[in-house]
């Protein structure tokens, strides 16, 4: 007998930061009801999928200052949810109705936030349907591949008021021979960082959007610094065990051609940004940086590319926005070597998996990644490991809208057949 989806519903939540986001819920006439919830970014690019929110409209709820999300509901309830009722469900047909009802690029008139929301909940219902985890439905037979945590310590820019110019240090314990390892070694290394952090006076209690400590350290060398200090602290071998990586988020302060560091009150041109980026690089165990440039300053990711070793992970996030055609271009033009991947940047399930599927195809390494704003939903562990991303990254350690992917990952760890991803 066919199963059939009977109800789509879309309904407003809160996500970690207290504003509203979209959550779907399908039901299909077996009885089973599948719910998916999106996260929203801080330091969006220019070029992300569009999260349609009230400001101005007369959904516009006042005390959630316009952000609301009405409307994107509105959407799911009275446009998707007819088209969809009675037909079985299917990644691909929901998507291309997406598509049919919106053909814009970034999904401006629905909103990005709902046509993820309603396709996520059919992949999870694709996957019920297929009696497998959402994991083992997008990877098939075989062991599942567990990602490399990259994991958050320090947090600065757009996510924690600019306390450093750069947006997050971040650990990749490469060393660690089991995800279980590898996340008790972050642990430590977070705990770490607050103790010593308080001995050097500063304030460690209060935590930034992604869980990471917001340390407002005078320059980006002495953040590395510190946190290889907490590394070798902890018993373990920087450089070997675990090492840096950033996300210099440098969209964020990229202006008129130039480079404005609120750290040290200089402008730099795109070269004297490359050669600080350079030196930073030469002078810490970092094996990864992400947006070292804006997500428009093409030119610089190439030159940049030309100057770091090949074994420095180049990551594109706000550059890429995980847009295919953006994709292609940085792949032709040399601008970088990996990808971060959001669900979120880019709307819809299928689009997103082409743009991981042609990246690992091109030889780039990939990352799926949380956003900034996220909900206790754990769907990204499953598709990060589903898609053998070979690398995760979800904020810290801390919170439960971040715990809820790492425990994902231990309980798939604990009870599946595995391998865990050895990316360095
Ligand atoms: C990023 C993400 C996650 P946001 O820049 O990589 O850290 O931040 O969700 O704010 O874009
Ligand atoms: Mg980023």
């Amino acid at each position: 007998m066919i199963t059939r989806i009977t109800k789509l519903q879309g309904l407003q939540i809160l996500d970690s930061r207290g504003r509203p986001t979209v959550c779907a819920l399908m039901e299909l006439s077996d009885g089973s009801i599948h719910k998916a919830s999106v996260p929203s970014g801080a330091s969006t690019g220019a070029h992300e999928a569009a999260e349609l929110r009230d400001h101005g409209s007369k959904f516009s709820e006042k005390y959630y200052s316009g952000t609301s999300v009405y409307q994107a509901i509105s959407h799911i309830n009275n446009e998707i949810a007819p088209r969809l009722i009675g037909t079985e469900p299917s990644t691909l047909a929901t998507d291309n109705l997406i598509v049919e009802l919106d053909s814009s690029l970034r999904h401006e008139r629905i909103g990005a936030n709902a046509t993820l929301a309603v396709s996520l909940a059919t992949a999870k219902a694709c996957a019920h349907l297929a009696r497998l985890s959402l994991a083992q439905f997008y990877q098939g037979a075989g062991p599942l591949l567990i990602p490399m945590p990259m994991v958050n310590i320090l947090s600065g820019g757009a996510h924690a008021n600019g306390a450093l110019d750069i947006q997050d240090v971040l650990v990749l314990p490469h060393g660690a021979k089991s995800f279980s390892q590898a996340l008790s070694w972050v642990v430590a290394i977070r705990e770490m960082a607050a103790k010593a952090g308080a001995k050097k006076g500063f304030v460690t209690n209060l935590v930034a959007d992604e869980g990471g400590l917001g340390i407002g350290f005078e320059s980006s060398d002495q953040a590395c610094a510190f946190v290889s200090e907490c590394i070798e602290s902890v018993g373990l071998n920087p450089g070997v065990d675990v090492s840096i990586a950033l996300d210099i988020a440098s969209t964020q302060f990229y202006s008129d051609g130039s480079y404005l560091s609120r750290n040290s009150g200089k402008k730099y041109s795109p070269s004297q940004w490359s050669d600080q980026l350079v030196e930073l690089v030469k002078a810490h165990p970092i094996i990864s940086i992400e947006d070292p440039f804006a997500e428009d300053d093409w030119s610089s990711w190439n030159s940049f590319m030309n100057e770091v070793p090949p074994t420095l992970q180049v990551v594109g996030d706000d550059l890429f926005t995980t847009n295919l055609e953006r994709l292609k271009k940085g792949i032709a033009e040399k601008s970088a070597n990996s990808i971060l991947i959001k669900a979120n940047q880019n709307g819809l399930i299928t689009h997103t998996h082409e743009v991981i599927k042609h990246a690992q195809n091109n030889g780039f390494k990939t990352i799926v990644s949380a956003r900034s704003g996220e909900t206790e939903d754990s769907w990204l562990s499953d598709i990060a490991t589903g898609w053998s991303a070979g690398q995760i990254k979800v904020g810290s350690t801390h919170g439960s809208d971040r715990t809820a992917k790492w425990n994902r990952l231990l309980e798939l760890e604990a009870t599946q057949e595995c391998v865990f991803s050895q990316p360095f």
